[in-house]
């Protein structure tokens, strides 16, 4: 069968237009004459619009790696390792939907290729786990608490796999469709099926513990991998580097471009392009926007004191949902099972915001009049009614019309929401929000791309007299299905935590002894944005920092967080040597090594001295960086004593 990349394009098009985007449109509009807008440009899949109402839902990253620490699992852990002890999925579940997530996307299999359900293809899984004496199905489990929530369930399954002996041959392939056969068959319907980029590299592999590069497009065949998905689950979208469905947004820091197009080029995917797409871009191909509540995508309990706070998440929110995007917010569960207690107070809160916020749109009571109507079923006031099938639009000629709302007197309100109708395209190409204030208009704001939604938040709450959307470029008549105003509701503080975990020490206490470059306390700031960067070593020419524990500490291992953004110019060191000394002066080698995937995976790497050691001071000497460069980056460094 032809499963070329055009030809599936081409069939999902007439699917999408034989299921109708624009049945939606209402049947008066008809009745009354006028005629609907001709559409413009690329135009998203009846699946595609269901998906882009989703607005926030909720990765769940729990699999082995919440076991051994790690961020990404080499393949060979032992299937005995992983034990919760108190796994509760309505807990999970619930801590989501406080925040208002509207679904789950579990990792049914990571990198490491532990399967968290009862799969006949392999050995390496939860069957042989002790959770429930092996009779245990997280992906079950979690998707009945899901339902039960009345959420959405999705799943994550990782291409890569670090186990198999097969990987990179064809019959790693067939294996891979038959999990993905099973999870698309067993577990009731799924929203979304996520394939994560992450492919090839060194691994266990059977045994072989090698590197494997593979080449991922043609080694996937990923227009049959989708089209799998599509047949067994035909409401899934698909979230793949082919351009079926959606896009990955381009960073893990849960920012969408300003704009951020839902169209992309007619081809595979380019990181550079993800972030904000490309106007009349061929495909309709959104972006989802993907960051974790802490800096790791796995539960390590020395991040305890790092979720992301109420304000932080409210931020990320304007930054994603904001501008069309959908907010895949990470929510790592901790080894017995359950969402920490900080992180659900945190969620609370953020959702409790949220919902205040959005509670009461402040418009509904304007009076709504244009420029320019296209007759009555597209009349300025359907941007009040509350319906997302029904748009105000303009005469063909006409595509810079302008949209005034006469408000009731004293609406107070500093956040703007403006949607456009999407199965009619993306028509907006720039728009300005503006208001009257004391007889005078005001500009408030001015963006490109409307799409799906663009919340505007001002400053400061305003009570204007009338307030206006201005279309300022557009290659069509506009379709604009909602045009709403909101108080915004600040979240409830939380204060921040030391870690829960009582071996993790408190580097505030640490103190920076000596270093080869300047600017070396950033590392003790527990703030994996500051970074201190150096020359890059060279032979001779380590970079190196010495720190003073305060007091005599039991040292079993010290941590290494790399600058989590990708930039090619300062990266992280490969490997390092760690020494200790009581004195500051007469120093033993703990410790030498290569860290793992450090450039790729920018995740924190925890190092296990081979016993705990008693010292007060600790030295870290980096010879290399991982990949060539001019600069060496690292964020922060970390220490844990011996399990008590
Ligand atoms: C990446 C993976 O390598 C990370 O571990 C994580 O699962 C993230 C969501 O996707 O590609």
């Amino acid at each position: 069968m032809d499963f070329s990349r055009r030809r599936f394009l081409a069939e999902t098009a007439i699917a999408s237009a034989a299921a109708g985007g624009l049945s939606a449109v209402p049947a008066e509009a008809f009745a009354q004459g006028a005629a609907v807008p001709t559409p413009w440009g690329a135009r998203p899949s009846p699946r595609q619009v269901k998906w882009h109402k989703r607005g926030m839902y909720s990765f769940i990253h729990f699999a082995m790696n919440t076991f051994t620490d790690k961020e990404w699992g080499y393949g060979d852990e032992k299937p005995e390792w992983f034990n919760p002890t108190d796994f509760d999925p309505d807990q999970i579940v619930a801590a989501a939907k406080a925040a208002g997530m509207t679904g789950i996307i579990l990792t049914a299999k990571h990198h490491d290729g532990f399967c968290l359900w009862q799969t006949q293809t392999t050995e390496h899984s939860i069957r042989n786990s002790p959770y429930k004496q092996g009779k245990g199905d997280i992906v079950a489990e979690l998707g009945e608490a899901t339902r039960r929530a009345g959420l959405d369930y999705g799943l994550y399954l990782s291409p890569w796999d670090r186990n198999r002996a097969d990987y990179g041959t064809p019959d790693y392939i067939t294996y891979y469709r038959a999990q993905l056969t099973e999870l698309c068959t067993r577990y009731g319907k799924l929203f979304e099926v996520w394939f994560d980029g992450a492919n090839g590299g060194d691994g266990y592999y059977g045994g072989a513990r090698e590197a494997r590069k593979i080449d991922a497009p043609k080694y996937y065949n990923w227009p049959s991998i989708v089209e799998l998905v599509h047949r067994l689950q035909p409401d899934a979208c698909t979230f793949d580097p082919l351009g079926a469905d959606i896009r990955w947004v381009g960073n893990e820091n849960g920012v969408a471009g300003d704009p951020c197009w839902p169209t992309m080029p007619n081809r595979p995917y380019e990181q550079d392009l993800g972030n904000a797409g490309l106007r009349g871009g061929e495909l309709w191909w959104p972006a989802e926007t993907d960051v974790s509540i802490r800096p790791g995508w796995f539960y390590h309990a020395d991040e305890d004191s790092k979720v992301k706070s109420p304000e932080r998440l409210i931020q990320l929110f304007d930054e994603s949902v904001g501008r069309g995007t959908n907010l895949n917010l990470n929510l790592p569960p901790d080894r017995r099972g359950r969402i920490a207690d900080q992180d659900v107070k945190i969620l609370k809160s953020f959702g409790d915001a949220l919902r205040a916020s959005f509670a009461k749109d402040l418009a509904k009571g304007s009076v709504a009049h244009a420029s320019a109507e296209r007759g009555a079923a597209f009349a300025a006031a359907r941007v009040l009614d509350g319906r997302d099938d029904t748009y105000w639009s303009s005469p063909d000629a006409d595509h810079t019309p302008t949209l005034t709302l006469d408000l009731a007197p004293g609406t107070r309100f500093d956040l703007v929401r403006v949607k456009e109708f999407l199965p009619l395209g993306v028509r907006v190409t720039r728009f300005a929000i503006e208001a009257e204030i004391g007889g005078v208009w005001q500009r408030l704001a001015e963006k490109e791309c409307i799409g799906a939604q663009r919340i505007i938040r001002l400053p400061e709450k305003i009570a204007p007299r009338r307030v206006r959307l201005v279309v300022l470029d557009a290659p069509a008549c506009p379709a604009i299905t909602e045009f709403a105003l909101f108080a915004a509701v600040a979240p409830v503080p939380v204060p921040a935590i030391v870690s829960s975990d009582p071996t993790v020490l408190d580097t505030t206490k640490w103190k920076v002894v000596s270093a080869s470059a300047a600017g070396a306390e950033v590392l003790l700031d527990n703030d994996a944005a500051t970074i201190w960067r150096q020359s890059a070593p060279m032979p001779g020419k380590p970079a190196q920092v010495t720190l003073d524990l305060g007091s005599d500490v039991e040292l079993a291992g010290f941590s290494l967080t790399p600058g989590r953004q990708v930039d090619s110019q300062a990266v992280p060191p490969k490997g390092y040597r760690a020494e200790v000394s009581q004195d500051g002066t007469r120093w033993s080698e703990v410790a030498q090594g290569e860290f793992s995937n450090i450039a790729y995976a920018l995740s924190t790497q925890r190092i296990a001295f081979a016993a705990p050691v008693a010292t007060r001071y600790l030295r870290l000497t980096f010879a290399e960086t991982a990949i060539d460069a001019p600069k060496l980056a690292i964020a922060g460094v970390g220490g844990f004593s011996a399990k008590r």
